[in-house]
């Protein structure tokens, strides 16, 4: 079966009678993945990260890991997860990005390190040769349908690699491809890390309506279309100038803390974290994650204290 886009965005945004923003991948949604994943291979490589984007997606609620990984994503690669290592690893990589050049999306997730000609981020070896990320993201990059930089760090200035120092010339994706004229589509998923349904939501769009919506940042409208401030359940208070003094205070706006709400676009005050659970203004601030300029132009991150 297939959707149109415009039901594909009812689902993603709970918009359809009865279906709550926490079941946002309705059953016939996870059935389309399951048909147009069967097609497209998806190759993930991590660069300069913590793989905090690899753990939030391991936290994806619905559909669950276990049916990302067994029915939606054609996952033929990923450092952290797969059973296989070393050569024959690699060697199965590239041999997917040849079979189905033009064809496979490349997830990648950590900033690409241009100093000392790559040096500071070896992914792998081969016949007794190292393998640098930023080869890897040229090589593969140019070979890949679409492009999807996953984190902060892929996206930008690059994320917490690319902060004021930046010794390693840490770079993002589109950074690198503009600078090689590597014309591959690249979709921007910023968050340090991204909540996992942006990831597995844009994922599946890409596999079924082909590159969704953008924004001027890269950004995929349907999660990263709304201001944080704008929509903040705590906006009523910052109205009304009642400011929070400490971050266990119930009542009170998050600005005089540091919070960077009115700087930051994306849909965390609904979705929610870990389930539906909480998000960082409930219990902090938030610190602008999903914008360019992070972190340096979001620090100090926490203020008033
Ligand atoms: Fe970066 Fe991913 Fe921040 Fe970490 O690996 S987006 S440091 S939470 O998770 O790349
Ligand atoms: Fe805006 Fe943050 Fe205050 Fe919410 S807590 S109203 S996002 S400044
Ligand atoms: Fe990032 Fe702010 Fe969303 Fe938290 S609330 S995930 S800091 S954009």
């Amino acid at each position: 079966m297939s959707l149109t886009r415009r039901e594909f965005v009812k689902l993603c945004t709970g918009t359809v009678a009865g279906l709550g923003i926490s079941q946002m991948f309705h059953p016939a949604l996870v059935r389309a993945m399951e048909e147009a994943a069967k097609k497209t291979p998806v190759i993930w490589v991590q660069g300069q990260g913590c793989t905090g984007c690899s753990v939030s997606l391991l936290n994806t609620v619905h559909p669950s890991i276990k049916e990302v990984l067994l029915n939606i994503i054609s996952l033929e690669f990923h450092p952290t997860i797969m059973g296989s290592e070393g050569e024959m690893a690699l060697e199965h990589m590239y041999e997917v990005a040849e079979k189905f050049a033009g064809k496979f999306f490349l997830a990648v997730e950590g900033a690409i390190p241009k100093a000392a000609n790559g040096k500071y981020c070896i992914v792998g070896e081969m016949h007794h040769r190292e393998i640098t990320m930023l080869e890897l993201t040229e090589e593969l990059g140019q070979k890949a349908a679409a492009v999807l930089a996953l984190g902060a760090c892929a996206c930008f200035d690059a994320g917490i690699p690319g902060a004021e120092g930046n010794l390693t010339q840490a770079s993002s994706v589109q950074t690198i491809f503009d600078e090689k004229g590597i014309k591959t589509p690249v979709v921007n998923i910023p968050g340090c890390p991204p909540h996992p349904d942006w990831m597995v939501g844009t994922i599946a769009h890409a596999l079924m309506h082909g590159i969704p919506e953008l924004d001027d940042n890269g950004r995929p409208t349907m999660f990263y279309g709304e201001n944080i401030h704008e929509n903040c359940p705590y906006l009523k208070y910052a109205d009304d100038g009642v400011m929070c003094e400490t971050f266990t205070q119930k009542e009170g706006c998050r600005m005089e803390l540091g919070c960077k709400g009115p700087n930051a676009n994306a849909d965390c005050f609904k979705r929610k974290w870990n389930n539906g659970i909480n998000w960082c203004v409930e219990n902090a601030i938030c610190i602008g994650c999903v914008e360019p300029g992070f972190p340096d132009e979001m620090s100090p991150f926490y203020e008033g204290m």
